[in-house]
C-alpha cells in the first residue's frame, strides 16, 4: 500500500486580480463539490485549512499598467507565508482559489522550500494563457495575466521580492500546456525570454500524450513537481465556470490524461487550483470537473493499470 499522502487545503477567496468578479467564491465551490471527501478516498489524510484573509476587491482602473497592486501584494504575502508554513510541515499544500494572480505567492513559497531544501523545482502551468504580460504589455492591468512574469524577475518590487529571491524562478523551470490566448507584446516576450510552451496547435498535431512526455520529462527523485491548474485550461464545453474562456481548449478525456501521466510520476508535490468563477458556472459543473481531475492528479486511474 502507497504511503498516506499528507494534503492541506488553503482557500485563498479572492478575485482582486483578475478583469471578472466572482473567483473568490471558488474555494467554497470546491468544498461543496466534495473535493476532501474525493482525495480521501484516494488514500490521502486531508486537513482543511480554511480561508485565508486579505483586503476586498475595490475594483478600480488600473495605476500605473497595475489593478490593485497594494491588495494584490497582500493576498500574495498571505498565500506565501501559508503555503509555505504547510511545505516546512511536510504537508502538501492544494491552493484554491481565487484568481491566478495568486499562483506568484504559492510558487514563491514553494521554490524558497525547494532552494531551502535542496529539490529541483519543475512547474506546469496549465492554462489558456500564458500570464507573461508586464506593465507595459498588458492590455487590460489585470495581475492574473502577469504571475509567471513576476516570478522570473519582471514585475514590480513588491511583487517579486515575495519569497525572498529574485527572480523566484528560472523560466528554464517552467512548462506551459494548453496555451491558446497570448497578447501580442506578450508573446514577443514568452520568445525572448524562451518559455518552454506546449499550445493547442501542438497538441492537435501531437497530442496530449506527446506534449506531457516532453513537459515530464528530465525530473528525478528529487525534483519537487508543482502543478499550477488554470481551469480556464479545460474547453469552455467542459469548463463554463471560468471569467476568461477561451475556446478550443483540452476536451475531458485530454485533460484527464494530462493529469493522470503526471500523477504517474510520483513527483507531484504542490497544487494550485485557480480561477474557478462559481458565478459564472452551471449548477456547480466546473468544480465538479475540477475535482474529477484532481482525484486522477492523485491516481484515480491507477488500478486499472496495475
Ligand atoms: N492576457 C489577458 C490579460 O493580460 O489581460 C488575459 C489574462 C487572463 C489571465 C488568466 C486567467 O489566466
Ligand atoms: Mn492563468
Ligand atoms: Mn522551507
Ligand atoms: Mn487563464
Amino acid at each position: 500500500m502507497s504511503p498516506l499522502r499528507q494534503v492541506s487545503l488553503i482557500g485563498a477567496p479572492t478575485d482582486v486580480g483578475a478583469g471578472a468578479r466572482g473567483a473568490s467564491m471558488g474555494p467554497e465551490a470546491m468544498r461543496v463539490a466534495g473535493l476532501a471527501e474525493a482525495l480521501r478516498s484516494h488514500e490521502v489524510e486531508v486537513l482543511d485549512r480554511g480561508n485565508l484573509s486579505g483586503p476586498p476587491n475595490p475594483w478600480l482602473a488600473p495605476d500605473d499598467g497595475y489593478r490593485h497592486l497594494a491588495e494584490v501584494t497582500a493576498w500574495n504575502r498571505a498565500v506565501h507565508d501559508a503555503v509555505h508554513a504547510e511545505l516546512q510541515g511536510g504537508r502538501m499544500p492544494i491552493l484554491l482559489g481565487g484568481d491566478h494572480c495568486l499562483g506568484l505567492g504559492s510558487i514563491s513559497a514553494v521554490a524558497r522550500h525547494c532552494r531551502e531544501t535542496g529539490k529541483k523545482l519543475r512547474i506546469l502551468w496549465l492554462d489558456a494563457h500564458a500570464d507573461f504580460n508586464t506593465s507595459t504589455l498588458t492590455p487590460s492591468g489585470n495581475i492574473h495575466g502577469m504571475p509567471v512574469a513576476c516570478l522570473c524577475g519582471y514585475g514590480p518590487k513588491e511583487l517579486i521580492e515575495i519569497g525572498g529571491h529574485v527572480p523566484a524562478i528560472d523560466p528554464k523551470w517552467i512548462r506551459q500546456i494548453g496555451i491558446r490566448s497570448v497578447d501580442p507584446g506578450e508573446k514577443r516576450f514568452v520568445h525572448e525570454v524562451g518559455l518552454e510552451v506546449f499550445d493547442m496547435r501542438y497538441i492537435d498535431e501531437m497530442g496530449m500524450r506527446h506534449a506531457m512526455e516532453l513537459a515530464l520529462a528530465t525530473m528525478d527523485a528529487n525534483t519537487h513537481l508543482h502543478v499550477s491548474f488554470d481551469v480556464d485550461f479545460l474547453d469552455p464545453d467542459v469548463a463554463p465556470g471560468v471569467g476568461t474562456t477561451i475556446p478550443g481548449g483540452p476536451t475531458y478525456r485530454e485533460a484527464q490524461l494530462c493529469m493522470e501521466m503526471i500523477a504517474d510520476t510520483g513527483r507531484l508535490a504542490s497544487l494550485d487550483v485557480m480561477e474557478l468563477n462559481p458565478a459564472l458556472d452551471v449548477r456547480n459543473k466546473t468544480a465538479l470537473v475540477a475535482v474529477d481531475l484532481i482525484e486522477s492528479l492523485f491516481g484515480k486511474s491507477t488500478l486499472m493499470r496495475r
